[in-house]
């Protein structure tokens, strides 16, 4: 209960940042998105890792009002790095499962994208293979709205609980992130390879493109070059930093 209030203050005081870690285009190695990562910048204990605090978020309903300053802040960076670097450089927010039960999360996003006055394309929302399977049907229709605003939509943590192929089949979800805990076993692990190789076999087919989380060594990437995975993130390629010490240009 004490820590729900000091959470309460940190929203109201501002100690949530965000951090950025870069998502690169697995060829060419040129970075095309950031994910925003949120840490909360306690007064006393110093920087609060999001494992720490995002189940209170989740379980008071406070990570519906986070959110909205979460995805607004990360808006307000990707309007930087296009003027910064004269490209679009795009965001990537983790939507968590109660944000997605929000009747009015497109009306809400809507309106963060009009005031940061970012391209929708600009802005990608992580949503985890749970949230979507554990509400299918009202899920969908969330998605369908957010995919008429013009964001893109990833499946996060994908493969690492209820996997199911058929949610590739969603026209909303423009790729897929394959979990990290399947491309930590890629180099001895004969079945997370298979799986993966599957994965992007099956996403390829239906036109979605494919992000590996991650990827910690140079074997890791250049097995999941070798398979046709498009996109990566991890350690090897950038660790979580403030937007700062981001060198995108
Ligand atoms: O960044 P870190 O490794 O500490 O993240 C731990 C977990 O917290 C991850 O599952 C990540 O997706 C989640 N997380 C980090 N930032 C956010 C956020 O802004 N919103 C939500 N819903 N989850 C987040
Ligand atoms: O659940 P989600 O995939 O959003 O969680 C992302 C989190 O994974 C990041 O916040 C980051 O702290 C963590 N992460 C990013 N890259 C790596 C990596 O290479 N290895 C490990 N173990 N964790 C990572
Ligand atoms: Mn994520
Ligand atoms: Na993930």
């Amino acid at each position: 209960l004490e820590l729900e209030q000091e959470l309460r203050e940190a929203l109201l005081h501002e100690q949530f940042v965000l951090f950025f870690q870069p998502r690169t285009d697995l060829r060419s190695g040129a970075c095309v998105a950031a994910e925003a990562l949120l840490r909360w910048r306690h007064p006393e204990r110093g920087l609060v890792a999001a494992n720490d605090f995002m189940p209170i978020l989740e379980s008071t309903g406070l990570v519906v009002e986070v959110g909205r300053q979460t995805l607004s802040m990360a808006c307000r960076q990707a309007l930087r790095w296009r003027e910064q670097c004269k490209r679009q450089v795009s965001v990537a927010v983790n939507v968590s499962p109660l944000q997605l039960e929000q009747s009015d999360l497109a009306k809400d996003i809507d309106s963060v994208l009009r005031d940061s006055g970012i391209s929708p394309d600009a802005l990608t929302l992580e949503i985890t293979e749970t949230a979507i399977f554990h509400n299918k049907s009202r899920s969908t229709e969330t998605l369908t709205a957010l995919m008429d605003l013009g964001v893109q939509i990833h499946i996060d943590n994908f493969g690492s609980s209820y996997t199911s192929l058929e949610m590739l089949k969603l026209p909303p979800i423009s790729a897929v992130k394959i979990d990290r805990v399947l491309v930590a076993g890629l180099s001895e692990n004969r079945a997370d390879r298979a799986l993966i190789e599957g994965t992007i076999a099956v996403a390829h087919g239906l036109d979605k493109r494919v992000i590996a989380e991650g990827i910690e060594t140079e074997e890791q990437r250049r097995i999941l070059v070798e398979l046709g995975c498009d996109e990566g993130q991890g350690y090897l390629i950038g660790q979580p930093v403030p937007a700062e010490r981001l060198a995108l240009c």
